[in-house]
């Protein structure tokens, strides 16, 4: 029986023209587990091979496989590309079982199984216990889906009586209990990072004790929890030497959340003495909590760091719950800077309703921060956050769902067209990354190899900056008549974990429902 994980072919300017493709670390921690319990698993990276549709289903028809299972990382705009993937691979082999796992599938499970017959199983939230489980319960009862999977918490499927969903699965107890199944990557060529060389993306922890109201990610997770740091440390070291290995991604929410464990990683890292760069998400309260250890953070590889500081006004700092301040922001890209750490600045317009004013005050003040890049990025309600439930009445002016991904405005404002926000931004971006004191700092450095490493990422920024500016003119289109948000997602908007600690199969919805009321945009 043979279970094939396939990377949708999901594109975008960000991978295509900016930092290059990344390893699909979800697919890979599920692949671990898989194989781990003895199943046979490969691997298929269509996003990486840039395939079609097509070129997947004659793909699947090739290899036959049992089960086919997929999901995205950005899983929200590559929802519509899972859809037209998995519509192709039912057609090519209607007996393979389709299973869709990751974040967006997780919360839209209902709509999404009511709305597409060739998806069988949706697995929720973490996968690797559930797929396997899943998996042996397949096995063993002849694929056929899905009564036989009714014991296996963290399912949802449809049944005789209607779309079901199972418990909820509790979450991983031991991250170390499960390994990535790196050896799934074929060619390890594909996926590189900043001009740096081959990249892998690894956690060191997964959740975060923060309660941001647009973010979902704390949620997802359920609960903080950290892999064995001198583990983590090994397991970097062993890809570098093992497949050339130069630049690591840690996809961690927070991986500074207790500062010891982050202390006894990157003491892990000094001490292996590996020459790997770091990427890494971490707040600009943490790093200013860690003004002591940034020399520590240098040596260990760290070199960029994302910061979502959101917001440059005080009262909507307040409103989404981010528990940071400008000064801490300040102080942060300071210290980064003054360590040699690259400070990406990561700002989100549309939280509110901006004016000219407000764009005019926040660009201003960004300058001030003197960070290194910026990565300006659209409010993006998703259906499980405090965020979207407090934006009901706004307007969705971006009903394509390929473009929910930060880049792309998607929530009306009330004092700008959509063409002025994106013009406003555009201008921050030109004028943030065009400051003569940035551009000193970095192009005209004396060491050889920064400045090689920053003229690289000027080019691609530009690059990317250009692209979406020619995709906005081509392709850009925005509602006429923008529906309120409250009325996108039906379903969704019903409590999540309905049957959360239930024993027994909870009917959802019965066939037959008014379709037209229910906007998936598969
Ligand atoms: C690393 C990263 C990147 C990297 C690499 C992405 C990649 N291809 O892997 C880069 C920088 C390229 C990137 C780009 C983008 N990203 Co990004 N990225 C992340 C980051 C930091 C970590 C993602 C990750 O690897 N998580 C760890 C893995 C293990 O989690 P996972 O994929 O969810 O998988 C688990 C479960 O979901 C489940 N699962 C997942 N798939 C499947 C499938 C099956 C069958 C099963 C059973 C289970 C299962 O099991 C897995 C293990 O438990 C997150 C932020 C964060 N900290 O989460 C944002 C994040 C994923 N990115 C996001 C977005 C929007 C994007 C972009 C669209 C932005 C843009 N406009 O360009 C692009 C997409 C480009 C692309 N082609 O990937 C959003 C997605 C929001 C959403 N819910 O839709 C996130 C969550 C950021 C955020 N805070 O909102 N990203
Ligand atoms: S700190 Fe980051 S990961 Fe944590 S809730 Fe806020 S946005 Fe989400």
């Amino acid at each position: 029986m043979h279970t094939l994980l396939i990377n949708p072919p999901y594109q975008t300017i960000t991978s295509n023209r900016g930092v290059g493709h990344q390893v699909p670390l979800g697919l890979l921690m599920v692949g671990g587990a898989l194989r781990d319990a003895g199943f046979d698993v490969s691997l298929l990276d269509a996003e990486a091979l840039k395939m079609n549709a097509e070129q997947i289903a004659d793909d699947v028809r090739r290899i036959a496989p049992a089960v086919v299972m997929t999901g995205h990382a950005g899983s929200t705009p590559a929802h519509p590309v899972c859809m037209a993937m998995l519509q192709a691979v039912k057609n090519a082999r209607p007996e393979t079982v389709t299973v869709y796992g990751g974040v967006f599938p997780t919360y839209h499970d209902r709509t999404v199984l009511r709305d597409h017959r060739f998806v069988d199983v949706i697995v929720r939230g973490e996968g690797e216990a559930t797929a396997t489980a899943a998996l042996q319960v397949l096995h063993e009862g002849g694929l056929a889906v899905p009564e036989q999977l009714a014991d296996v918490p963290g399912i949802t499927l449809r049944g005789a009586s209607g779309v079901v969903r199972t418990p909820d699965r509790a979450a991983i107890v031991d991250l170390d209990g499960y390994r990535i199944g790196w050896e799934l990557i074929d060619d390890w060529q594909r996926y590189q990072c900043f001009g740096k060389g081959r990249a892998a993306i690894i956690q060191l922890s997964r959740g975060c004790p923060h309660r941001c109201t647009y973010c979902g990610q704390h949620s997802f997770w359920k609960r903080w929890r950290y892999r064995d740091p001198e583990a983590v440390a090994d397991e970097i070291r062993w890809l570098h030497d093992e497949h050339g290995v130069r630049f690591v991604t840690l996809a961690d929410e927070n991986p500074t959340t207790i500062k010891q464990v982050w202390v006894r990683f990157l003491e892990a890292m000094v001490q292996r003495q590996v020459d790997v760069h770091f990427f890494a998400t971490i707040r600009a309260t943490d790093i200013v909590r860690d003004a002591d250890v940034m020399e520590l953070y240098h040596r260990a590889g760290i070199r960029y760091v994302l910061m979502g500081i959101d917001t440059t006004d005080p009262a909507l700092i307040e409103q989404v719950r981010k528990r940071s301040t400008t000064k801490h922001d300040i102080e942060a890209c300071r210290l980064l800077g003054g360590h040699n750490i690259h400070s990406v600045v990561g700002h989100i317009v549309g939280l509110g309703n901006e004016t000219w004013r407000d764009l005019r005050q926040a660009g201003r003040t960004l300058r001030k921060y003197d960070g290194d890049y910026l990565n300006a990025m659209y409010a993006t309600p998703h259906a499980w956050t405090a965020f979207a439930r407090e934006q009901a009445d706004r307007g969705v002016v971006q009903e394509n769902q390929l473009y929910w991904d930060y880049r792309h405005q998607v929530l009306d404002q009330l004092y700008l067209r959509p063409w002025q926000l994106f013009a406003a931004v555009k201008w921050w971006e030109l004028s943030f990354h065009l400051r003569p004191r940035r551009l000193g700092r970095l192009l005209l450095t004396r060491d050889r190899g920064r400045r090689q490493q920053a003229w690289w990422t000027a080019r691609h920024t530009l690059m990317v900056w250009l692209a979406e500016i020619v995709e906005f003119v081509r392709r850009t289109r925005f509602a006429r008549r923008p529906v309120p948000l409250g009325q996108w997602w039906p379903i969704e908007s019903q409590p999540l974990h309905a049957s959360a600690n239930r024993a027994t199969l909870l009917p959802l919805y019965e066939g037959g429902n008014d379709r037209s009321r229910v906007r998936d945009h598969g």
